[in-house]
């Protein structure tokens, strides 16, 4: 398992935090990275979290 972690590189947790004016297309970005196209949103209320899992990296949003 160690080799193969040296060879592929170890898997990374990397958090993003957005933050931007309100209406300013913050959850249309992060709807389209988690989901791969456009969504209809409505005004977030108090924060959303998303994670995309990739086969090197978690990124939390
Ligand atoms: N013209 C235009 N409008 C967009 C685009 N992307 C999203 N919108 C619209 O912009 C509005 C706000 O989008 P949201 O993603 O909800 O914005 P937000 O920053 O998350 O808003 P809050 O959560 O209320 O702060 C919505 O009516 C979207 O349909 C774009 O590329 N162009
Ligand atoms: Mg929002």
């Amino acid at each position: 398992m160690a080799f193969l972690e040296k060879l592929l590189g170890k898997k990374k947790h990397v958090m993003i935090t957005i933050c931007r004016l309100d209406n300013t297309e913050k959850t249309s970005v992060i709807d389209y990275l988690v989901h791969g196209e456009h969504r209809q949103t409505i005004p977030t209320i108090g924060v959303n979290v998303n994670t995309i899992n990739l086969p090197k990296l978690d990124l939390n949003i």
